[in-house]
């Protein structure tokens, strides 16, 4: 048995007949991964299972399939009280979810499936795993408890949940990340297919914002770098999908002598979103928890909404200037 908490759960599913699945804002292959490969799970036990999400799937996930079950609600008018049991993967709090700060809670039971350190938990009942490379790797393990086989489309789906959670195996890897990719591999998962989707496919709208990324790099002299882009900067690129967390990925992550990055973009006036990465160890987790947002350590998150840009960017290079 990897987790203790698999038979609950697995009672809780059996007790459920209507169940809903989410993935986060924002999705990635993850959240994607982990939604489509549990729901079928889920409808081979014999359930009505709907996949729901806050955000469109973007078309480079599409080769991941069942993607297209996803549906795109506005969490805040769901009527979950339709439902039995809400099961939310690959997320650390609410605020994934919901986007109004003033949401009310789901009145259902929840179960909350995630590997963010971030995650202290919510719902009902939440398995939560550090040690883990993404909940894909995780509902393997779940998977493996509950004696489910893993079928070709499945394993494609959740190698793709690790692949791009590990950005290719760089970060984030456990001791079972491998084994559990060799596994998948086995099973028949389409790795040429996931690399070419999740790294050989940018658009090239994207690689030319990476250039405005790249001439305002900014080091700070405690050794951190960063880049801010305000709206009137941003507004070009915002439509496009992966800005800022490709770019921190991409650019930030790999810069010699910075101990850890940030890059903020304001999506619209007066509403900033951080991404952190660092290479060092240095936890920046702690600095997006202290806005409200959540990741790991190595790569983190968070939304300013409700103050200027200049605001949002003195708060956010104070908190790094601290730990720095
Ligand atoms: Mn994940």
């Amino acid at each position: 048995m990897n987790y203790p908490e698999s038979a609950v759960m697995r009672d809780q599913i059996n007790a459920a007949q209507k169940i809903l699945l989410s993935c986060h804002h924002h999705p990635d292959s993850d959240t994607v991964g982990s939604a489509v490969s549990l729901g079928r799970v889920l409808e081979d036990m014999g359930k009505t299972v709907k996949l729901i999400c806050p955000d469109h799937i973007p078309p480079f996930l599409s080769f991941i399939e069942g993607s297209e079950k996803i549906e795109t609600h506005k969490f805040e008018d769901f009527a979950f009280n339709e439902w039995d049991l809400f099961i939310v993967c690959d997320t650390s709090n609410w605020s994934r979810l919901f986007i109004d700060p003033h949401f009310t809670e789901p009145k259902i039971p929840v179960i909350v499936i995630d590997n963010h350190t971030s995650n202290k938990g919510f719902g009902e009942m939440s398995l939560l795993d550090y040690k883990t490379s993404s909940v894909c790797e995780m509902l393997c393990n779940i998977f493996d408890d509950w004696g489910v086989s893993i079928t070709k489309p499945m394993a494609t789906a959740l190698l793709a949940g690790i692949l791009g959670d590990t950005g290719s195996f760089q970060f984030e890897v456990f001791d079972k990340t491998f084994e559990t990719a060799d596994k998948l591999i086995k099973k028949g998962a389409d790795i040429s297919t996931i690399n070419f989707h999740l790294f050989q496919s940018l658009p090239l709208e994207l690689i030319k914002f990476w250039g405005v990324v790249i001439n305002k790099l900014t080091k700070d002299e405690t050794g951190f770098t960063y880049v801010a882009i305000p709206y009137d900067e941003y507004k070009d690129f915002v439509h496009i999908y992966g800005t800022r967390e490709t770019a921190a990925s991409a650019i930030l992550s790999k810069i010699k002598d910075s101990t850890f990055s940030f890059i903020m973009t304001e999506e619209q006036p007066g509403s900033v979103s951080v991404s952190f990465r660092s290479r060092t160890g240095v936890d920046t987790s702690v600095i997006a928890l202290q806005f409200g947002g959540g990741g790991h350590p190595a790569a983190s998150g968070a939304w300013l909404r409700g103050m200027s840009f200049d605001e949002a960017l003195h708060k956010v290079l104070s908190a790094c200037k601290s730990i720095s």
